[in-house]
């Protein structure tokens, strides 16, 4: 109901004669009878509804899927659903624009869902041949009512039902709505509690619903575990798909691009695309931390930064960075530089365990990128290891790593974004958890602090680690990190050729 509206091309016509319309709504063959089948996702969904239902008992919860934006004219951008709306629903991919789940307190305790949302509309209406944004002669037929109840087991409605549902006792049942998932079902819900006479800001209410969907998702169940090692897999295709392509990126000038070009292949092929812009940095750009411009060449003797995921229909998706000698050697200072990164991760890896705070795992890693600056007289003259890493009047070491060393990894790339510090930063690690360990070293070419052989190198190392009962699992273990591993490997992948 929300999406954000396209202007109208007024040179534009359907034909509206009777005559065409009658014609176009007849002679197709009956549709399937049999709804879409049970997806697997049903079955772990209802214990994540189940869980809001008790934390907000007695109240009544709108989680908004969102609308598709214009890019230009009649032109959307690819729907990506919220996220809190995808995991209490299991729809992903691009799946369903508009749509809103509502969970509403039934009498004696708990909730039920309904999922409002445009079901496909019917051969003899307009929408089916002149609606290029929903019609089924546009963008293939949605699902209809029983399909959605059959494939996630949801009650499911016409979102046009949605409203008369929201102000049903709106006066006494609590409303609460993820504000930032759809502004028009936001405004809407705030039409409904005006009418219902509430007056005091519900804002805070809000904010609570968002950070509990977003705090909720922290730990991950076994199948969502499931899901994060597919996208980890299909990341580690990618990954050898850039490798085996690495001279083709070199000879054809503007490599950067190939790069992004050829993981962006494996993800869309394997995957639902990529969880975020690929990162493809060669030489200095490795030193811009959110190169996604990608213009650069790719040149022989250079390093190359890759940071990118593919994210699963899902929406799970891996986060990983290798930074691969072009040539497939490092030089001596890569060597060097790439070893204190690797030392770093290390250092973060072995602090990742329950009971450990998920701060920690970062001290531990820059510890040792202190260390390394220390050993090469880095530092300003006369600070030490100790006084660098002091929080209130050092942080020195921290102009070649201004970035954290780990971040929740999940359905949303940057995962849990909402939930407050002493759930995140402070709080402790527990097994389930999934985080990144990523530390990194840049020295930009123009830096007149390092030795001339160091500028221009720029390194990162990433990989995402599920927290398990006495340790960690490197979910992306198997995408090799060590300097000689790496060199194997982009010889093993080049002699191979494209997985
Ligand atoms: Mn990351």
């Amino acid at each position: 109901m929300t999406s954000e509206e396209q202007p109208k091309a007024e040179h534009r016509s359907r034909p509206t004669s009777a005559e065409f319309r009658e014609f176009v709504a007849s002679g197709w063959a009956p549709r399937a009878s049999e709804p879409t089948p049970r997806a697997e996702v049903a079955d772990v969904t209802e214990p994540r509804r189940a869980a809001v239902s008790e934390r907000f008992a007695g109240e009544r919860l709108v989680i908004p899927a969102g609308g598709l934006k214009v890019r230009s004219n009649d032109c959307d951008y690819v729907f990506r659903p919220h996220t809190a709306f995808a995991w209490l629903t299991g729809l992903g991919a691009d799946r369903e624009p508009d749509a809103v789940l509502v969970l509403d307190p039934v009498e004696g305790g708990g909730h039920e869902a309904t999922l409002f949302f445009r079901p496909l509309a019917p051969r003899d209406s307009e929408e089916f041949f002149a609606d290029s944004r929903y019609g089924e002669f546009w963008v293939g037929a949605r699902p209809t009512v029983a399909d959605v109840e059959s494939e996630l087991g949801i009650r499911a409605r016409h979102i046009d039902e949605m409203k008369d549902v929201l102000a049903k006792d709106a006066g006494t049942v609590q409303l609460r709505v993820l504000r930032e998932a759809d502004a028009a079902v936001s405004a809407l819900v705030d039409q409904v509690r005006q009418e219902a006479g509430v007056t005091e800001s519900q804002e805070q209410l809000d904010a609570e619903l968002a950070r509990d969907l977003s705090t909720r998702r922290m730990v991950k169940d076994a199948w969502e575990v499931g899901e994060m090692r597919k996208a980890v897999a299909a990341t580690h295709k990618g990954f050898e798909g850039v490798i085996a392509d690495l001279p083709e990126a070199v000879r054809r000038g503007r490599g950067e691009r190939w790069v992004e070009g050829m993981f962006g292949l494996y993800a869309r092929h394997e995957g639902n695309g990529v969880g975020y812009d690929s990162i493809c940095a060669s030489g200095d750009h490795a030193n811009t931390l959110h190169w996604i411009k990608n213009t650069g060449d790719v040149r022989e003797g250079d390093l190359i930064l890759v940071d990118a995921g593919v994210e699963v229909d899902s929406l799970f998706t891996a986060d990983v960075t290798r930074t691969l000698p072009v040539s497939g050697r490092f030089s001596e200072p890569q060597r060097r530089v790439y070893q204190a990164v690797l030392d770093a991760q290390e250092a973060g890896l072995a602090a990742v365990r329950p009971g450990a705070k998920f701060s920690d795992v970062h001290a531990a890693a820059i510890r040792v990128i202190a260390e390394r600056l220390h050993e090469w007289g880095l530092l300003p003259e006369g600070v030490d290891v100790e006084q660098t890493l002091d929080p209130e009047h050092g942080q020195y070491h921290r102009r070649w790593m201004v970035h954290g060393t780990s971040h929740h990894l999940g359905m949303d790339v940057h995962d849990c974004q909402q939930a407050l510090r002493e759930d995140y930063m402070d709080a402790e690690l527990v097994p389930g958890m999934i985080l990144t360990v990523e530390p990194g070293l840049y020295f930009k070419a123009d830096d007149e602090l390092v030795p001339d052989e160091l500028r221009g190198i720029g390194v990162r190392i990433e990989d995402d680690v599920l927290v398990t009962e006495d340790g960690c699992d490197n979910l992306s273990a198997a995408m090799p990190r060590t300097i000689e591993d790496v060199e194997r490997w982009i010889a093993q992948v080049q002699e191979r050729g494209r997985p």
